[in-house]
């Protein structure tokens, strides 16, 4: 009799299954379940709906097979490889942890996070923590700023601060019944966050070493983590800096900036860049303030990335 699960551990050739009888059970893979097209890393990844084997005496079982993916996040294996690992699948929800300051996440990390959540079709939500530092005159404003633009081109942004408790239960609520990924930069709080929704997981925070050493993280497995009464995960994903990258096209860019896309159905060319086209509507709502410079030149500098010209040496 095979049994349900969900991978919720990925360790080396060792996948931990919670069943839907509440067990975790450690597994191996039996058959081929890789994806058409790619070489990855890893076939199964946390987050995956599986079935497996029974049971064997020493409490393992097999993953005999996987029921289809609603989506997943892939990134290379390391910046030259051509082998892809998977980091999650079936996820319902992309959290993006930032600062403005302490540190200061800076506006083309949460504009490329959002394209690359765009593209594969994740919801995602800002989450600004630290707004306890943010009491000063000048630093209120920039948070009304920034959540102000994020907003008004439709996604959800939630003030939070671990220390006084703001918006935590908010989180809690946003998280409930669902399978989220949490990212963001090294030291916004993110293993405090978790933390905060889960008590008694003590997470270690503060690590510092990370923001220094990110060869270290490579090898580095998700993690899912079941919230307390509630069949909602959080996915933490350790030195992964937010999403696998994905290929762009560069006529598919603008697809993922949803002000920029809107506006660009009035350029003079289907095929217009926003860049040097006559008739483009992008650049005349830039001219008039109707879209933002921060969001214009993040979504320059992927088109930047994606120039033949750009010469990336292997080093
Ligand atoms: N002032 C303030 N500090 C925070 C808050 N959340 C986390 N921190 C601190 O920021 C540092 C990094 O937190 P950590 O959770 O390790 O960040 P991570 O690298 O994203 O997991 C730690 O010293 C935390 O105590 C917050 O809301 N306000
Ligand atoms: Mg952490
Ligand atoms: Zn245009």
């Amino acid at each position: 009799m095979n049994k349900n699960g969900i991978v919720i551990r990925n360790t080396g050739s060792w996948y931990v299954v919670k069943t839907n009888d509440g067990n975790e059970i450690n597994c191996k893979i039996k058959g081929n379940f890789r994806l058409k097209g790619i070489r990855t890393t890893n076939p199964i990844a946390v987050g995956d709906n599986v079935e497996i084997s029974d049971v064997a005496p020493d409490g393992s079982a097999f993953i005999t097979s996987i029921i289809p993916r609603k989506n997943y996040i892939i990134r290379r294996a390391s910046n030259l490889s051509k082998e892809a690992h998977i980091i999650a699948a079936n996820i319902d929800c992309a959290f993006l942890i930032v600062t403005l300051s302490h540190p200061t996440t800076s506006t083309t990390f949460i504009d490329r996070f959002l394209a690359t959540a765009e593209a594969y079709r994740v919801p995602a939500v800002i989450v600004i923590n630290k707004v306890d530092l943010l009491e000063e005159q000048d630093d209120a404003e920039l948070l009304d700023a920034v959540s102000y633009l994020y907003n008004s081109i439709g996604y959800t942004v939630l003030k939070t601060s671990a220390i006084t408790g703001e918006g935590i239960d908010e989180l809690r609520v946003m998280l409930s019944g669902k399978i989220s990924l949490l990212s963001g930069n090294s030291g916004v709080g993110k293993s405090t966050l978790i933390n905060s929704v889960i008590p008694g997981i003590n997470l270690r925070t503060a690590e510092i070493s990370s923001t220094h050493d990110t060869g270290m993280h490579t090898t580095t497995f998700s993690e899912m983590f079941q919230l307390p009464d509630d069949d909602g995960y959080i996915i933490d994903t350790p030195g992964v800096k937010g999403f696998g990258t994905i290929d762009f096209d560069e006529h598919e860019v603008s697809h993922f900036f949803p002000e920029i896309f809107r506006i660009s159905q009035d350029c003079r060319y289907s095929d217009c860049t926003h860049t040097h086209e006559p008739g483009c509507a992008v650049r005349d709502a830039l001219d008039n303030n109707l879209v933002s410079q921060s969001r214009y030149n993040s979504y320059l500098s992927i088109l930047d990335d994606l120039s033949p010209d750009k010469y990336r040496k292997p080093f």
